[in-house]
This record gives structure tokens, sequence and C-alpha cells, in this order.
């Protein structure tokens, strides 16, 4: 509401009305001032703020709280017109949202007849801080393969005998140095680059030697974590237990969460040095620990080297992994020894010749020998540096089967340190009833840590999950087991890199909406994205500031491989792609101007939670907004892409950030701008513009929600019922406006106007009729058309029963859109199309209804425009036969499938993936193996079967079923039977 003729629209009593607020002020004298002039009065609830004084045209206050400010004038003469402008902007509702700690200005302009006159109010209130605001769903991770970043203490180099360097040996696969300490020193600069998250290589003991690299061409150690010897152990090439701990607290005092990558899935190769350590072999009957082959052949298996372990002439094999792993499939003596070869399936083949561990075994089993001898032997002097203290109840014999005693150990880093998350190796090798009994195992660790005294300040109150992302070589969202039974929240992203083969490729912003919707939508389901990795590639396509900008500010979280910021380089001559891409960290490019973009766009993703979390919305040519709630916490940004430094844009923040709010670029924060006609203009500074809320940016955690955005100014709409249909005989059509009480006007020979005719009652139509209508009000003018179709045939359709059998829908389209339907449960996408925005609506007699396929039954369910505006919030409870209009709400169906027969049904000792029911008797049968069963809440599922059904089979349609059961109608089943009423 603009404020011009006061004397009509305010009364002389409240002008301005600040709760709650304390203030200062004072008045600054001018020798200016027109006797005609009124003088105003300011008051603070009930109180003047200032007597304004017609000599004295500047006044300076101070603020504490604006929330409850409104401005007012009151003139006492009639004929005097005031406006007001608020930081050299008219002032309306949305004014003061723009008020910062930096000082304001309000003036006061007052006109009687040919006189005039201003009155300037400085106001001071506190700046508004913009920290961080956590979520898994937004985090920046940032991999690092430990050894190659950044040495903290040379004395921890050559750990058990390792070597680097020896005549020609080549050094791709050695140790290089990198350590924690190193890591720690380094944090300053991965706050810099905005990271919410480091995933660091496995910390715990490595095996000892080496393997033989590609083609023997290299010794391989395990610098890189994957080759474990012992759990319960640091590796002392990482560092020392207090050392680590340092690190989790040092991460954790700059907010940023530790995730360690885990294997569940092996163990390390035998190499000859941990035989001679413990014990179960030798070099030829002579302790030769740390040796190296002089032929450059890097094999400890070839006759050539005249090398074996002799272990199998001694007898000693059964001191190793015997009865843990499955390896030495083609060793004679490797079943005499308890070894078990690799099998042909996922879960129980021999990965790359490693050792595959037993994760099925439920029957408890003994600590290998090796493994009680080396704790025997390293339970005093400065082996307790690296002994994790905490895990000496799993040291013993029999407490478990061997995913056990791998889950307990692994838990126990999290109970010890405060680990927020794991980055779980070989996701697709490993059963997920044991990835979801690690989860749960370190949900509990780390709440545990978190009560403990060895909680760090910093995080003791942090109050999100234990994370889990997972990596299944080649995922790209189609299996969803992870998430719904693994435990997983989220999964490593292979789409981008395999689309373009190994090399990767930057994420376009079709990716953005596809991702938009996939990771944040309802059912939780994360994603992180990579474009390089140690496993496939590095993406160096020559402009890495633009992989930055479109990778970085793409939904999902983001893993930057450590180096995608600096582009570091393959390593030179190495024979193995994938070794390759774990070079030595260039420390040089760091805070070059390639460097600073993406410290810029990280340290922008990180405050703003809606880059990676949000739901986009599209607001014109290279310009997205997206929005972010998460409680109480709101947050939104508009990001503009392909823009030239130096050029001014004119931006659609429309529906994202209110009028009169304050705003900047997060590109250049000094750059800023109030939001005017749903629109701000602002000069770039680099290739992307980033609007945010303006405030002074800190590092602190704030939870304080930015204020939420206020409805803008729209254009009216009208609604019509029913909206765009056919219908037989006639049809009669009532419009709606909203907002209520703008004159409709319409015309049914072609586009209505302005001067159209205005309407008054419902109109009745018995030909094919195109209705037009115009209204218009200050936001501006709106004209639609509805098509009413005479059809002398029905459709198909569900008419006037539906089958109770099926699945539908309705759809009330009274805006005229072309609406689609896209469905889902907790298993599958419910849709014939697959695809956003998935199956279009089948139109018939004024409605449009939706019919899942054969045997699909959603949960959740999106109706949109045809994948633009979405009824209600976008997801909605999918309610079978029900009418869905485009506020989201619901009405009765035509006629909702029969009946309240339902039953339920626990998954919580099956944990099945799928959930079906099979009935006869009723009437009507399902075909075997049934249909899905809907998640009720938590494992319980229920579903709603045709009247007069006996008789019921549940399972998990891949031939886990339960016997013949006898309906009971609101009874609770298991596999077992019938458990009684559900309740
Ligand atoms: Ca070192
Ligand atoms: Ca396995």
């Amino acid at each position: 509401m603009n404020i011009r003729n006061i004397s009509h629209k305010v009364s002389a009593a409240v002008a301005m009305m600040l709760l709650g607020t304390a203030f200062t002020a004072t008045g600054a004298a001018v020798n200016s001032g027109d006797a005609t002039l009124s003088a105003l009065e300011i008051k603070v609830d009930g109180q003047n703020l200032v007597n304004f004084d017609r000599n004295t045209t500047s006044y300076s206050i101070e603020l504490d709280d604006t929330s409850l400010m409104t401005l007012s004038a009151a003139p006492t003469a009639s004929d005097a017109t005031v406006t007001i402008t608020v930081n050299g902007r008219e002032y309306d509702n949305h004014s003061l949202a723009s008020l910062d700690g930096g000082e304001n200005t309000i003036v006061y302009n007052i006109v009687s007849g040919t006189a005039s006159q201003a009155y300037t109010i400085k106001i001071k209130t506190p700046q508004v801080l913009r920290g961080r605001h956590f979520s898994w769903k937004n985090a920046t991770i940032y991999f690092v393969l430990t050894d190659r970043f950044y040495n903290g203490d040379t004395a921890n180099d050559m750990s058990y005998h390792r070597q680097r360097s020896q005549g020609n040996m080549p050094d791709y696969a050695t140790f290089h140095g990198g350590d924690i300490k190193g890591l720690t020193e380094k944090l300053d600069y991965l706050n810099r680059l905005g990271v919410d998250a480091i995933w660091i290589s496995a910390p715990y003991e490595q095996m000892h030697g080496w393997t033989g690299g590609k083609g023997d061409a290299f010794p391989h150690y395990a610098f890189h974590g994957y080759y474990a010897l012992d759990w319960t152990y640091m590796d002392r090439n990482m560092g020392t237990v207090e050392e680590f701990r340092s690190f989790v607290t040092e991460a954790h005092k700059r907010g940023i969460r530790v995730v360690m990558d885990i294997v569940l899935n092996h163990t390390g190769y035998c190499t000859l040095d941990d035989c001679v350590d413990y014990d179960f072999g030798n070099f030829n009957g002579t302790a030769t620990a740390g040796w190296m082959p002089s032929n450059g052949n890097y094999t400890m298996w070839s006759d050539d080297n005249e090398v074996s372990f002799n272990a199998d002439t001694q007898g000693k094999w059964g001191n190793w992994w015997s009865g843990w792993v499955r390896a030495f499939g083609d060793r004679s003596w490797s079943s005499s020894a308890g070894f078990a070869p690799g099998g042909g399936d996922n879960y129980t083949m021999s990965l790359a010749g490693l050792p595959d561990v037993v994760t099925e075994k439920t029957s408890a089993v003994n600590i290998p020998p090796f493994l009680k001898l080396k704790w025997e032997q390293e339970n005093s002097g400065d082996y307790l540096d690296y002994r994790l203290p905490n895990l000496d109840a799993w040291r013993t014999d029999g407490k478990g089967a061997p995913a056990d005693y791998l889950i307990a150990w692994l838990a126990g880093w999290v109970e010890e340190f405060g680990i927020d998350g794991f980055r779980c190796d070989t996701a697709k090798h490993v059963e997920l009833s044991r990835w979801n009994q690690l989860k749960q195992a370190c949900k509990t660790a780390l709440a545990n840590w978190r009560a403990s005294s060895r909680a760090d300040e910093y995080a003791k109150s942090w109050t999100e999950d234990f994370w889990m992302t997972g990596e299944a070589f080649g995922w790209d969202h189609g299996d969803t087991g992870y998430f719904t039974s693994g435990g997983f929240d989220s999964m490593i992203n292979f789409a981008f890199n395999s689309s373009e083969g190994s090399q990767g490729r930057t994420p376009s912003t079709s990716d953005w909406e596809y991702y938009a919707n996939y990771c944040n939508g309802s059912n939780g389901r994360q994603v992180l994205n990579y474009v390089s990795s140690h496993d496939t590639g590095l993406h160096r396509p020559g402009d890495q500031k633009k992989v930055a900008t479109m990778f970085l500010l793409c939904p999902g979280g983001a893993q930057i491989y450590y180096g995608d910021e600096t582009s570091r380089g393959y390593m030179s001559g190495c024979p193995d792609q994938s070794m390759a891409t774990r070079s030595d960290f260039n420390w040089d490019a760091v805070d070059n101007a390639d460097n600073k973009h993406w410290q810029l766009i990280g340290q922008f993703r990180r405050r703003n939670p809606a880059v990676g979390a949000g739901t986009q919305s599209n607001l014109g040519p290279d310009t997205y907004g997206r929005s972010f709630t998460d409680g109480a916490y709101a947050n939104a940004v508009v990001i503009r892409l392909n823009t030239s430094a130096g050029q001014t844009y004119t931006v659609n923040v429309n529906g994202f950030f209110a009028d009169g709010t304050k705003v900047m670029d997060g590109y250049n924060t000094a750059t800023t701008a109030t939001v005017d006609g749903g629109k701000v203009t602002m000069q770039a500074s680099g290739p992307v513009l980033l609007v945010e809320a303006y405030g002074q940016i800190t590092d602190d955690e704030i939870d304080t929600p930015t204020p939420p955005v206020p409805p803008v100014p729209q254009k009216p709409v009208v609604t019509a019922t029913p909206g765009s249909s056919t219908f037989s005989e006639s049809v009669t059509v009532t419009l709606s406006v909203n907002p209520a009480g703008t004159p409709i006007r319409y015309s049914v020979a072609g586009a209505a106007n302005a001067s159209s005719t205005v309407y008054t009652s419902p109109l009745t139509f018995t030909e094919t009729t195109t209705l037009s209508t115009y209204v218009e009000n200050e936001a501006g003018s709106n004209v639609q058309s509805f098509t009413y179709t005479k059809s002398d045939t029905p459709g198909p359709g569900p008419d006037p029963d539906p089958d109770p059998n099926k699945q539908y829908v309705y759809f009330n389209n009274t805006q005229n859109w072309t609406p689609y339907v896209w469905a889902w449960n907790e298993t599958e996408n419910c849709t014939a199309a697959g695809a956003w925005p998935g199956d279009a609506m089948t139109q018939k007699d004024g409605k449009y209804y939706w019919e899942a396929p054969a045997g699909k039954v959603p949960t959740l369910i999106i109706i949109s425009d045809k994948g633009g505006t979405r009824a209600g919030n976008g997801n909605l409870e999918y309610v079978n036969g029900a009418t869905y209009n485009p506020d989201g709400s619901t009405g009765d169906g035509p006629t909702p499938p029969t009946g309240d027969n339902v039953v339920y049904f626990d998954n919580g000792a099956t944990n099945w993936s799928t959930v079906k029911v099979h009935y006869w008797g009723g009437e009507s049968a399902s075909s075997w193996p049934g249909v899905n069963m809907i998640v009720h809440s938590g494992n319980i599922y229920k579903y709603t079967v045709p009247s007069g059904t006996t008789g019921l089979v549940f399972n998990n349609g891949s031939g886990n079923q339960s016997e013949n059961l006898t309906f009971v109608k609101g009874h609770l089943y298991d596999k077992n039977g019938d458990k009684g009423e559900y309740k």
C-alpha cells in the first residue's frame, strides 16, 4: 500500500509503531521549512518516537528490532499529501525487509500546494548474519586420498618396512607420505573451499607389504586404504589415535563433518611382509621383510622370482583369515587351510582377486590366529598410540560372525572419535541387511559419542543422524533397495561419468531439473554427484571454472575429488588409468583465479542449502530459483547463468524473494540490490549471478531462518468449474477468481478483453465452445481460455463403477492445465512413462483421470501442468479414487474402490524389499504373486482387498512367502501368520 493522501487514509492516532524495541534518537536542526507545511507525528507502541519539528528535517535513530515496525504519517493540515520512501524505494508492505545493519534512510516528503518539504530519518538496525545451516542433502564432500594430500610428519612415511624408492622402482602406488597431521594443517584451505564434509581414506591399519600393480609393472601398496589388515589400529603411515582425534575436533571446529571410507567386503591381499610379521609364512624359509624384486617384475607369486611364502609346506596358512574369507581358490591347499573359493555372484565373488569376507555367515567364529598374535605383541609401548582403546570387547573369540566383528570394529571408530558418516566401498558385494546393521550400529555409536566426555564442544550438540553413502559401481538411480533395505542415505551417482565414458562430463541445466526432482522430493533419496574419481578418471575439460559452476550448483550432494578444484592432472607414465588419477595434490594451484572461483561457489552453496537440497523452478532464460525448508528454517536462491563480468542483468526472482527484500550476489557480496516488481537488477562480477538474502557472512552455524517469502502481487487467476472437458448433452460452467472480487469478463467468440461482457452467473453450453476470460488488477491482466467439447460417444474410463482392483485418481482441471501424473511408492516408479513428468491424464466427462499400470500401487503422487506448476506443494499423498484439486486438496472420486477390507503386514522380521499380497475368494482375485502393498508406517504395510476375500498369501514377489492364510479384516500378519487385530 502506497501512502499518498494521508489525510484520507490515516487517523491522527497511531503514526509509526515499534513494539518491544529500544531506541535512541537525535535531531539535527536545519533552517529550511515552510510554515504552510504540517508537522508529522511518529510513535512507538503508542508513544512518540520522534516529535517532528518542521524546522528539523534530519533524524537519526537506532533500533534493536524492526520486525513489527510499520510506517505511516499524520500531517495535521488536511491539504497535505505525503510520500514515504525506504532506501530510495516507495514504501509498501515489504519495504522493511530491506533494512540491514548499515544505515537505512526513510524519507517523508510532504507536498502542500506548490510547497514541499522532505524529512529524513536515518535508522540503524542490527546486521543480519548469514551463516551455515547444515544438511547432508546439500553437502559438499571433499574426497581426499590422505596419503596424496599433504605430509604433516615425514617420520611416519616408511612405516612397516614400506618402500618408496629403490633403484628404478616406479612409485605410482607406494606411500607418498601424506597423513592425518597434514590434513589437519590444511583444514583451513578446505574451509575456504566451502566444503561441509571431508571423506578420508580408511585410516585403519592396512596390509604392510605390496602386491603387483597392473601387469606387475609396479609395487601396489594400500596407500588408499582399501586393503585392510587390522580394523582396530590406526595405520602408522596415517598417524596416531590422538592425531586422529585432534583432526576430527579441528574439522568439527570448522563445521566440517568427517566421513571415513570403509570396506566391509574384503580384507587386504596377503603380502610377504604380513607373513613375516605375523608368522604365517616367509620368504623361502628366510624372514625378509621389506624385500623388493630387483628384476622389475613386481609379483610375489611367480616362480620366476623364486618367491613363495612356503606357508603351504609349513602348514601355516590357517593362521591367516581362515574361515573368514573366500580366497586362494586355485591353490591345492586352500580347502585344508580353511578357505573357500570365490563364488559366481556379486556377493560371493572374489573382487579383483581380493579375499572376500563371508559376510553371509551368521555363526560365531574365533579371532584369526595372526590377529591374536598381533594383538598380543602390540599391546604395550608405542603400539598403544595406534591401538583403538575401546575395542577390547571385540578382540575376543566367539562374539559373532565375521561381519559382526567388522561392523563392531567400524562402529568403534564412530564411538571413539565422533565420525559423522561412512562412504561404503563395494556396496553391491555385501548383503543389504549387513549394511543396514552397520547403519544402525553407527547411529547408536554416534549418539553415544555425543553423550560422552570424548565429544568435542563443537559437534556434541549436532543432531543429524549418522550418514552413509554407498559406492555400487555404475549405480545410476535404478536400484533403490540400497535406500529402502540397506540403510543408505545417499548413493554415489555414476551417471555423469558413465554418460561419456571414463572422462566424465559437466552436468547440464537439464541435469539440474532432473536431480532437483529426484533428490529433493519427499522420498529423501540422496545422490552424491561427482565428475572425477579414483576409480574412473579425471574430468579436466580445460575450463575448470565452468565445471565448478555447473557441478557445484547441481542439486544433490557434490563430491569434489581432491584436485578437481586445482586441475590436478594424471600421474605421467602410469600404465593404469585409475592409479594415475591418484597423483599428489598440486598445492601451487591453491588460491589461483580458478581455485578462487571454486571457493566462491562452494561458499555460496554452503551458506544456502537450497542449492543442493531445494526444489527448483525455472524463472526464464538461464535463470533458476530453488527453495528449501527444514522445520522453521527457510532458504531461497536464484541463479542466473552465463553472465559476463561488468554487465548488468535484470533477474526474475518472483516467488523467491519478495519486493523490498535486500539481496546480494553470492559471487561478489559487495553487490546488493532491493527486489522491486519481482525482479532485481545487478551487475555481474563473474560468469554467474548468485542471488541470495543479504547479510553479514559468518562461519557460524545459524539456524535463524531467512525471513519467509511474503506473497508477491499476482495477476488474478480465473477458475472454471468444470475446466476444459468433454460433455455429452450440456455443460454448465461456473467461474470464480482469485483474488476474489475482481470482475471477470468473458467471451465465447474469440479472446476476451477489457470491454467484454462481465460474468454474473453460471454459463450453460450445448455445443462445443471455447470460453475466454479476461481479468486484471495492479499486477497486470490475464487472459485464459477453456474448451468444452461435445462428444456423443463416452470415452474410455472408469464409469460409473471403477474396477476395484485397479488404481485410479481424478483431477479437477479448473485451471486449464495439461495435467500429468508422476506417481511412485517406496520401491518403484508407478507411471507407465517412467520419466518426468509422467503420464498424461485422460479426459472424460469434465474430469481427468489416471489409471496406474497393472500391479502398481503408488503412495505418493505429483499432478503437474505437464511438468510445470504442481498441484499443492508438489508431493501429495496418493489416495486411491480421490479427486485432486489444483491446490492439492482432494474431494471424493466418482466411486471410490470398495470398502475398508484392510489387511496389514509387518515386514520387520522379513525385511523384504517388495511386499506383495495375493488374495482370492471375493469379488475378484489377484494373479500370483499379487499386488504391491502400501507402506502404512515404518515396517507396516497395508492393502485393501476386495470384499468377500477369504484367503491371502504374503510374499516378496521372488519366491519368499507365507503359508495360505485366512483373511480377517483389520488384522496384522507377518510371514508366520495372523497376529491379531492391528492397533
Ligand atoms: Ca607422513
Ligand atoms: Ca562379498
